[in-house]
């Protein structure tokens, strides 16, 4: 989703200082950085412009991205967790797949897991983060909460990571 922190966790995980902005659309085109980890393994990471519910029929600019989401091995959706229960996180989650699926069944099968991000200021035992977590188990997704702002979780994201993609 445009705003989720995307661009502020590449700058955590990689040398990258893409632009970060209080406000959806700071993000224009696809940022990469190139992530180390185990001392010498090192992968890119592609922070992609979010989408928004109808960027099949083209609203946003993330749909101009998913081709390029295509190359990549696995994703990483970003939510935010600081949602208001009106716009709750579980359907932002179920809008950004069903985004993804009308665009490719490619798509809709690559692997992906779920970060919870900005749980510096919102409990991550709240509901709404419950229910999402909870639908998550069900599908055997995994999901992570962190703050890409100060760090927290961060350690084990990468751990994950590294691990994800060894398998993959
Ligand atoms: N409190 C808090 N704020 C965060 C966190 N991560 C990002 N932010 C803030 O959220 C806003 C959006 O961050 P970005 O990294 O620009 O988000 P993005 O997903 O790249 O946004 P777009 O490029 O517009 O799609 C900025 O004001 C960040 O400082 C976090 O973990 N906690
Ligand atoms: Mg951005």
């Amino acid at each position: 989703m445009p705003n989720a922190g995307k661009s502020t966790l590449l700058s955590r995980l990689t040398q990258a200082h893409p632009k970060v902005g209080s406000y959806p659309f700071t993000t224009l085109v696809p940022n990469l950085g190139v992530m180390t980890f185990d001392d010498a393994e090192t992968l890119v990471v592609a922070d992609i412009p979010g989408l928004v519910e109808g960027a099949r029929l083209g609203r946003g600019l993330g749909h101009r991205f998913l081709k390029h989401i295509e190359r990549t091995q696995f994703l990483l959706h970003l939510l935010d967790a600081t949602l208001s229960s009106e716009t709750n996180i579980l359907s932002n989650f179920l809008m950004l797949r069903k985004e993804m699926s009308a665009y490719s069944t490619a798509l809709a099968h690559k692997p992906y897991f779920v970060v919870i991000n900005k749980i510096d200021i919102s409990d991550p035992e709240n509901k709404d983060i419950k229910a999402l977590r909870k639908a998550l188990d069900r599908i055997g997704t995994k999901s992570m909460c962190i703050s890409a702002l100060t760090g927290e979780g961060i350690e084990d994201l990468i751990q994950f990571i590294s691990e994800s993609w060894k398998k993959i």
